[in-house]
C-alpha cells in the first residue's frame, strides 16, 4: 500500500480518531484556481465597528482608546459565572449538569484593517502575551480555558477587526478531555510525551514540515482532516501558554507571522480559519502528560472560494480528505514569507 497512491485510513493519536485518505482522487484533472473578488478593503478605523477603540458596543459600554490589545467580557456570553444547580435526573438517558464560566473578546490591535498575518512581529508578540495573561488569570478560577480565533466570513465571523475569544468554564469539554486521556495513556505506556515524540519523528522525516525556528515547528499533522490544517508545537516541554519564556514567545510570534502569511499567500486571499490553543487543564498538576500546542483549521480547499465541507460520509462515518497531508505541507513549504499584498499592493 502506498500512502501517496492508495486509499487508506490514518489514526489521530491525540484524539484516538480515524480519517479516510483518498489520494488517488487528486489525480482528477486540476480545476484551476477560480479568482474570488478581492475582499472589500477596510479602513484603519471603522466608526461602525464594535471593536475599534473609542466606539460603543452593543451593551452600551464604550471601548477605551486602546493602543495595543484590549480584552472585555463578551456582551453575549455563552457561559455565565453563576448558574443554578443542575436538576436531578432519574434516568441515565437524560443526563445534564450545570456549568459556569465566562467569555472574553480579545482585540488584537486597534487597527481595524490588519489581521494576524499583517501585524508586525512585535504586535503579534503582544497578542501572545494577551493569550498568556487571559489563560493564567482565568485558570485560577476554571479548569478549562479555551483561547480561539474564528476568522473570515466563511467561518461565520462577520467582523474583520482582528480579534479572538476566550471561553473559560467549570467543565472540561470533550475534545480537550480526549486529548488529555490520550496523552496520559501514552505517557503511562511509553514514559515519554506523545507530542514531543511525534515532533521528534516529524523533524526527522521532514515531509510534513512547513516552517521551523529554534523554538517552534509548524507542520501539517499526519492525521490532518482539513486540507491545510496546521499544528504548532514548541520544541521544549511546555504545559501551558503562559509558561513560555520571552525567547519562546518571540519565536512564536515570528513563526505565527510566517504561517499566517503563507496561508494567505496560498490562494492570495485573507485565509479564513479557526485556530486555538490547547494546554494542560487546570485541575491537573505540573506532572500532567501535556504538551502545549495550537491547532489551525482552515476550510479552503482549491481556491479562495472553494472550501471543504464536512458532510455526507464525514457526518455519518468519518472525515475524509483527497490531498494528502504531505502534499499540503509541500505547497505551504514552497510559499514565500512575504505577504502577497505587500508584493502587489
Ligand atoms: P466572532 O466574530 O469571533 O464571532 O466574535 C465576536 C464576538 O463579539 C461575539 O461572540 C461579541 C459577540 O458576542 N460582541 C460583543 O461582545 N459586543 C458587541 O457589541 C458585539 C459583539
Ligand atoms: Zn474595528
Amino acid at each position: 500500500m502506498s500512502l501517496i497512491e492508495h486509499p487508506h485510513r490514518r489514526h489521530n493519536p491525540l484524539t484516538d480518531e480515524w480519517i479516510l485518505v483518498s489520494p488517488h482522487r487528486t489525480q482528477r484533472p486540476w480545476q484551476g484556481k477560480t479568482e474570488a473578488p478581492p475582499p472589500p478593503s477596510s479602513p484603519p478605523h471603522d466608526p461602525a465597528c464594535y471593536l475599534c477603540p473609542g466606539n460603543v458596543r452593543a451593551g452600551g459600554q464604550r471601548n477605551p482608546p486602546y493602543l495595543h490589545t484590549f480584552s472585555f467580557t463578551n456582551d453575549f456570553p455563552a457561559l455565565l459565572p453563576h448558574a443554578p444547580e443542575a436538576e436531578h435526573h432519574s434516568h441515565g438517558l437524560f443526563t445534564s449538569e450545570s456549568v459556569e464560566g465566562t467569555c472574553h473578546v480579545l482585540c488584537f490591535s486597534p487597527r481595524h484593517d490588519l489581521c494576524l498575518s499583517r501585524l508586525s512581529t512585535e504586535d503579534i508578540r503582544g497578542v501572545v502575551d494577551l493569550w498568556g495573561e487571559e489563560t493564567e488569570t482565568l485558570g485560577k478560577q476554571y479548569p478549562w480555558v479555551q483561547i480561539f480565533e474564528n476568522k473570515g466570513e466563511i467561518m461565520g465571523c462577520s467582523n474583520p477587526h482582528p480579534h479572538g475569544q476566550v471561553w473559560a468554564g467549570t467543565a472540561i469539554p470533550h475534545i480537550p478531555q480526549r486529548e488529555h486521556d490520550c496523552q496520559q495513556r501514552y505517557a503511562a505506556a511509553h514514559s515519554s510525551l506523545l507530542l514531543l515524540d511525534y515532533l521528534e519523528e516529524e523533524r526527522g522525516r521532514r515531509e510534513r514540515l512547513i516552517v521551523q525556528n529554534e523554538h517552534w515547528t509548524a507542520l501539517v499533522p499526519y492525521w490532518a482532516v482539513w486540507p491545510y490544517e496546521v499544528l504548532l508545537l514548541p520544541h521544549q516541554h511546555v504545559l501551558r501558554i503562559f509558561d513560555l519564556d520571552d525567547t519562546q514567545r518571540d519565536a512564536l510570534a515570528a513563526l505565527l507571522k510566517q504561517v499566517m502569511t503563507r496561508l494567505d499567500n496560498l490562494f492570495e486571499t485573507p485565509f479564513p480559519y479557526t485556530m486555538g490553543w490547547h494546554g494542560a487543564p487546570f485541575h491537573t498538576g505540573r506532572d500532567a502528560a501535556w504538551q502545549l500546542h495550537a491547532h489551525i483549521y482552515p476550510p479552503l480547499l482549491r481556491s479562495a472560494t472553494i472550501r471543504k465541507f464536512m458532510v455526507g460520509y464525514e457526518m455519518l462515518a468519518e472525515p475524509q480528505r483527497d490531498i494528502t497531508a504531505e502534499s499540503a505541507a509541500g505547497r505551504l513549504r514552497e510559499l514565500s514569507d512575504i505577504h502577497y499584498a505587500q508584493k502587489n499592493p
